[in-house]
């Protein structure tokens, strides 16, 4: 595909959805308590301040209170330019996000096409790059969706490949994410993974590989709170970085890329 110099973080648009009270629920590998669904919204307004302040018009959908992981609303869907692909989701608690999620795009998008097939691919298993996209098969994201998602974005003039997230892993990017400028965030494991070939890598420092998912947005790159050797990492690669409590999401396993879907309108 032909390079497009920021695809991957030029954005005029985020939708967004504010927490519900059953996010208390919320899906986690692990449990180390209840995120506090109060704390997690004030939380999720500074994020869309943020965004606001990185020069993205937000939409903030309701609550969803019958599906409490649905403020991840990165996962059910895949914004590009030209039009929105809607996706399933591989969690069966989460399957209902997709219909809902549906609603918001129609009136944005021209063009909204739903996932072919039967197979599941979660958003977050998805790495827009500015020259290809980057496909993380997970628990998630199984092989059938994956290749009936990379012929959609063929068609549309994209070019697609089908990577391998390593074990333990919830999406591919939770260990790695564009910075923008030809440049990757990645864990060590990723970074040594081939997946990149011989683009830059900012190698996330031991013990702060929760940091790996972070979102370029326009000239920032936002950060989450806590993690300051790698956020000095982000800035003496050149990248100006505005920090963000995470600290409610993490506790279900979210980070700053599952709280939205960032779009450019053409
Ligand atoms: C889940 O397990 O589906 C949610 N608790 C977290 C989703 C995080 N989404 C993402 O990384 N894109």
């Amino acid at each position: 595909m032909p390079h497009r110099n920021g695809l991957s973080f030029r954005f005029t648009n985020a939708i967004t959805r504010t927490p519900s009270d059953s996010v208390a629920n919320g899906l986690r590998a692990e449990d180390g308590g209840d995120p506090d669904a109060d704390r997690f919204r004030a939380e999720h307004s500074l994020y869309v301040k943020a965004l606001q302040a990185a020069g993205l018009t937000v939409d903030v959908l309701p609550p969803f209170e019958a599906f409490p992981d649905s403020c991840f609303v990165e996962d059910p869907a895949f914004c590009l330019p030209d039009g929105a692909i809607v996706l399933r989701p591989g969690a069966s608690s989460r399957a209902g996000e997709s219909e809902a999620i549906r609603g918001a795009l129609e009136p944005r998008f021209a063009k909204v096409v739903d996932l072919p097939g039967a197979g599941d691919v979660d958003g977050g298993d998805v790495l827009m790059l500015d020259d290809i996209i980057l496909v993380g098969l997970s628990a998630r994201t199984n092989r059938e969706g994956s290749e009936s998602f990379a012929a959609v974005l063929r068609e549309w003039g994209y070019e697609a490949r089908v990577c391998n997230t390593p074990d333990g892993v919830l999406h591919f990017k939770t260990a790695c994410s564009t910075l923008g400028d030809g440049v990757i965030l990645a864990t060590t494991t990723m970074a040594e993974s081939g997946f990149f070939a011989d683009r830059k890598v900012v190698v996330v420092p031991e013990g702060e590989e929760y940091a790996a998912n972070v979102i370029r947005v326009n000239d920032v790159v936002l950060v989450p709170e806590g993690y300051p050797k790698t956020r000095s990492a982000i800035e003496d690669a050149g990248f100006r970085t505005v920090v963000l409590p995470t600290h409610e999401a993490r506790k279900i396993d979210g980070g700053l890329s599952c709280l939205s879907l960032r779009f450019s309108l053409q």
